[in-house]
């Protein structure tokens, strides 16, 4: 393989302990991995070329191990940093894997429930802000629904609010150094989930208390379940400021979440969001919230993450190269070329330019008749990624 598409610490390339660790259990067959532990997890990350390394509380901690086994796991697991170099930039809690959030954490019709999962939250907030973390994520996977005679959609609102509200002040009371960034997923497991796709969390992020200390952390699978275009939603994410983390990998629209390794199906959303990220200068980790295939041993598995890493330098190649590319660039300023004479009307509202606006004439014909070049523009950037420019 190319020495030039080597991940490196600056690319900011992180997986979650639950991805590579992933066993290969699916709801229709039994684990296919042999567990690895959290420090074998961290080893295996730094031999294929990771810079940080990311965990729900009970991917570290067992849900019901002992003080002293949870400090021992701890202690061990910080070894591990220390010796590989690998850092934990995002952490998240479990509130979806245990019986007890069968009907949500803190949507949960029962308030023991919604109590517990704050009580939960919070432990596992210190936790990630312990190990260094300082973008803490809430994926609420069982936030939801099967039939919506079961709970008032405006109380779920009012109860995620009231949970999300009470945590940034206990992340202010504490004075931790934390931002969270909420994860929207339109379904599964829950047979409809809240806060269904970006827009709709960056919506419920201007109603909180604290909107500042909340972004939002878009996955690629989630957004394209929903037959979303990714790109768009991460773009207007990040054009509100709220671009606080982000998952990658791939998926086949109108699939369950398949979390596929990134760039292996939709390659030209994959490059558009490289170009994307790029572009704009995102600084914050490069995640992939993704796992191997079932039909993996962890050979297969290491592949997997070399392979996300891979693909992504790729594309950050070809973006520099769609960017450099006369031909590309000349079609783009021609389409967006002309138009010296409304130039007086652009800007923001005075009544002047709206009265000389309401008097202006246009030639409509003469707007319809235009041609624009985007399939000349298209082919060119499918060239390009195809390799044959
Ligand atoms: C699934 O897409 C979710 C969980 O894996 C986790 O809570 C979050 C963090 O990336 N993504
Ligand atoms: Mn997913
Ligand atoms: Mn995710």
């Amino acid at each position: 393989m190319s020495e030039s598409y080597t991940p490196t610490p600056a690319d900011k390339f992180t997986f979650g302990l639950w991805t590579v660790g992933n066993i290969g259990r699916d709801p229709f067959g039994e684990p296919v991995r042999a567990a690895l532990s959290p420090v074998q997890i961290v080893h295996l990350l730094a031999e294929v070329g990771a810079w940080g390394v990311n965990f729900h509380d009970n991917d570290l901690v067992p849900i019901d191990a002992t003080p002293a086994e949870r400090d021992r796991i701890v202690r061990d697991f910080k070894a591990a940093l220390a010796e590989t170099g690998l850092v934990v930039p995002m952490a998240t809690t479990n509130l979806f894997t245990d019986p007890a959030f069968k009907d949500g954490a803190f949507t949960s019709n029962d308030p023991r429930v919604r109590a517990y999962a704050l009580q939960k939250t919070m432990r596992a907030i210190d936790l990630g802000v312990e190990l260094g973390a300082s973008t803490y994520v809430f994926w609420g996977g069982r936030e939801g629904t099967e039939t919506d005679a079961t709970k008032n959609p405006v109380d779920s609102v009012k109860r995620f609010r009231e949970a999300i509200n009470f945590l940034t002040e206990y992340v202010r009371d504490q004075g931790y150094n934390l931002r969270f960034a909420l994860e929207p997923k339109p379904n599964e497991p829950r047979g409809d989930i809240y806060f269904a796709t970006v827009g709709a969390m960056l919506g419920f992020i201007a109603t909180l208390d604290h909107p500042e200390m909340v972004g939002v952390n878009p996955e690629m699978a989630h957004e394209q379940m929903a037959g979303l275009n990714f790109v768009h939603a991460v773009a207007q994410a990040w054009e509100a400021g709220k671009l606080f983390h982000i998952d990658l990998n791939d998926q086949v629209y109108s699939r369950y979440d398949q979390d596929l390794r990134f760039g292996s199906h939709n390659i030209k959303t994959a490059f558009f969001l490289v170009k994307l990220l790029e572009d704009v200068g995102y600084d914050g980790s490069r995640h992939f919230d993704a796992h191997a295939y079932r039909t993996e041993d962890v050979e297969g598995v290491k592949d997997f993450a070399r392979g996300c890493m891979r693909t992504y330098l790729i594309l950050k190649e070809k973006a520099q190269r769609f960017n450099a590319d006369a031909e590309i660039q000349g079609l783009l300023a021609e389409a967006q070329a002309g138009g010296e004479e409304v130039a007086a009307y652009q800007g923001a509202y005075t009544a002047e330019r709206a009265a000389a606006l309401k008097a202006a004439t246009f030639d409509r014909a003469a707007l319809g008749r235009k041609g624009y070049a985007y399939e000349r523009l298209d082919q060119l950037t499918m060239e390009l990624l195809l390799g044959v420019r």
